[in-house]
């Protein structure tokens, strides 16, 4: 049988279930990646489960995110995941060696292996060929334990790529194309598969910008074939030697394919506030822009930074403009500081930011009131760059260093003629890096005061009577449930303290009422919990007292989170349910657990005098999971592989 690319490696590290869409399954893990924001929290779950050492091929721990030092609390994390990456024989990339997926990209990934990382744009990953999905701390964690991952199988959509990219369009118009054409919840259930012609000229990096706004598609991961491109990449990384040729055999059948002709491309931007609002930039110039950022894990390989330090070379960013450059890993700087695009960089006015997340995630670099901002990041949702009413538009390097220059958003067809490009310098440092000993020869794991302990959940009653706490719109983000930004991310290992946060920027009234509450629950649009992967959209909230949440539809982390802290995802059966149903309603479910058995849940507004139904998409595994009051009571005691037992 004809197998495509997907099906080829989910069947090498099957090991339960059939390969069905839909279907849940459960599949080896070969590597893993935290990175310090949500690392935390994994390794102190990690700790939990008993094991000695991490029974994966490989596993990373970045420190990328919480790099802004204003206080002890970020230190302290790095301290304790450094001394826990030893302890566990974890590689540990220090603060400073880069962003994670452009660091596993350049010295770890490998075609054709599992990559599960506690961060929603692990599939970067899938740029080399390689199966890499995001997924929740807790879930990371028990793969370092050696343990499967269950997902239900996705439909696998194939996008064939036909033509030439014309001069000044790029990698990150192809993903912004697909978003325009398929929105934020285009990919939810669904692997997306590049192939075609189009893919053979594009380069690991630029295929890696593209599977890593996969994550804004909603897609379970994208992948691309790992070709001549991917030996060539691996090849300047020292790495030939990881290279294997895969491919989707000839004729090989998807479940929905289209087709992106890229030679009809041009200059995109996604426009405020949502990644999938994309328009042509011609459309919306000239607007003035106050910032421009250039880096984050989707735009800041060496090809990125080197088309800009062109761009910008001998000239002087427009005096209304903040240019903020971040390179997506150590080697990326060395190389600009080598062949001297660093020093055009520093000479046109950028601000060189430390390699790392940076202003991705609010960590600094927050716009001024009202400002709009340029960014070659993959996210715009409003607020997450510090300032609640600046304007976020996302573009490739080369609008955003023409925008730069000009002071307004601009075409980068106007700069001229596509410039040539030096070669860039092959450097491989891991200096940064840091292996794990031999064994734990009794490193000690350090921990600072700002590391509470793990909150306890409790075992689902059988009667829930709760308050509707919230009602929201539809595409609920992460960022909303449980803001980041410099000011809470230090809180991250300490789930009191963050808890107070929970919905502040949709609702700042909330923590207090829930508390007042004792206990509540979520009623929620379509696509909730979009975004990152943080468990603490789901663990916050759990702390507060939520024990459900009631939604037309879920993003595929978030759903899955939510199941690891004991909340129940349930699903309205139609609007009009999720019309009628108002804030502060009290909300009654009588014989719960066998409810959830069946599948469906009665449900009764005793404020309003009406019942609904609810029903829910959890497997028979996370049902009982749900009964436990959560993924790590409900490991307590079960052989998790070869015997060894996981404590609580
Ligand atoms: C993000 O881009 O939102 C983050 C910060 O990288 C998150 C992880 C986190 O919240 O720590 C993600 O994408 O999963
Ligand atoms: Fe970091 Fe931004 Fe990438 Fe998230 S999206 S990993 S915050 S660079």
């Amino acid at each position: 049988m004809a197998d495509h690319l997907t099906a080829k490696i989910l069947k090498d590290h099957l090991l339960s279930g059939r390969l069905e869409p839909g279907e849940e399954i459960a599949i080896k893990i070969d590597q893993t990646l935290t990175q310090d924001a949500t690392g935390t929290m994994a390794y102190l779950q990690f700790e939990r489960m008993g094991v000695e050492r991490v029974r994966t091929e490989l596993s990373v721990s970045y420190v990328d995110h919480n790099t802004l030092q204003g206080s002890f609390e970020n230190a302290d994390d790095h301290r304790y995941l450094q001394s826990a990456a030893a302890r566990y024989g974890v590689y540990f990339s220090r603060p400073g060696n880069g962003i994670c997926h452009q660091v596993h990209l350049e010295r770890f990934g490998v075609p054709g292996k599992t990559l599960l990382g506690s961060d929603s744009h692990t599939p970067t990953g899938g740029g080399l060929g390689m199966l890499a999905i995001g997924a929740g701390g807790l879930d990371v964690a028990v793969a370092m334990a050696g343990g499967p991952f269950y997902l239900n199988v996705p439909e696998v959509l194939r996008v064939n790529l036909v033509g030439e990219l014309p001069p000044w369009v790029g990698a990150k118009d192809i993903i912004l194309e697909l978003l325009r054409r398929l929105t934020v919840k285009g990919g939810v259930g669904r692997i997306i598969e590049y192939g075609g012609p189009g893919t053979t000229r594009l380069t690991v990096p630029e295929r890696a910008t593209i599977t890593n706004m996969g994550a804004e598609l909603g897609a379970t991961t994208s992948l691309f074939p790992s070709d001549g491109q991917t030996r060539c990449f691996l090849a300047s990384q020292g790495r030939e030697s990881c290279w294997r040729e895969l491919r989707a055999d000839p004729g090989a059948s998807y479940d929905d394919e289209i087709i992106l002709d890229l030679a009809d491309l041009e200059p995109l931007a996604a426009c405020p506030h949502s990644p999938d609002a994309v328009k042509k930039i011609r459309e919306i110039e000239p607007l003035p822009v106050d910032q421009v950022a250039i880096g984050s894990c989707t735009n800041s390989s060496s090809q990125d930074l080197l088309l800009a330090a062109k761009i910008l070379e001998g000239q002087t960013v427009h005096p209304r403009v903040s240019l903020v450059i971040s390179p997506g890993s150590r080697q990326v700087l060395l190389m600009l500081a080598r062949c001297g695009a660093l020093e055009q960089l520093i000479a046109a006015g950028a601000r060189i930011l430390e390699s790392a997340c940076g202003p991705c995630i609010g960590m600094g670099q927050a716009p001024p009131s009202g400002a709009l901002s340029v960014r070659t990041f993959n996210r715009n949702f409003q607020g997450r760059c510090g300032t609640a009413d600046a304007s976020v538009f996302l573009t490739g390097p080369a609008a955003a260093a023409v925008s730069a220059l000009h002071g307004r958003i601009t075409d980068p067809r106007q700069w001229g003629d596509f410039p040539l490009l030096p070669e860039a310098p092959v450097i491989i440092d891991d200096r940064m890096i840091i292996p794990p000993p031999k064994d734990d020869a009794g490193t000690k794991i350090v921990r600072g005061p700002n590391i509470r302990p793990l909150p306890p959940g409790g075992a689902l009653p059988d009667k829930l009577a709760v308050k509707v706490l919230l009602k929201t719109g539809d595409h609920v983000t992460t960022d909303q449930i449980m803001p980041a930004g410099a000011k809470i991310l230090p809180l991250r290992s300490n789930i009191p303290a963050i808890s107070e946060f929970v919905f502040a920027p949709l609702d700042h009234t909330f923590a207090r009422r829930a508390r007042e509450a004792g206990s509540g629950l979520i009623a929620g649009g379509e696509n909730y919990g979009q975004g990152s992967s943080r468990e603490h959209a789901a663990l916050a909230p759990m702390y507060l007292g939520v024990k459900a949440v009631l939604a037309r539809s879920f993003a595929r982390i978030h759903h899955t989170n939510l199941v690891n802290f004991g909340i129940i995802p349930l699903h309205f059966e139609s609007s009009a349910d999720y019309d009628r149903l108002a804030q502060n309603d009290l909300l009654v479910m009588e014989n719960l657990r066998e409810q959830l058995d069946r599948g469906r849940i009665n449900v009764t507004n005793e404020t309003r005098g009406y019942s609904f139904s609810a029903t829910h998409r959890l497997s028979p595994r996370q049902v009982d999971i749900i009964k436990a009051g959560g993924l790590l009571l409900e490991v307590r005691g079960k052989r998790l592989d070869e015997g060894k037992e996981l404590k609580q």
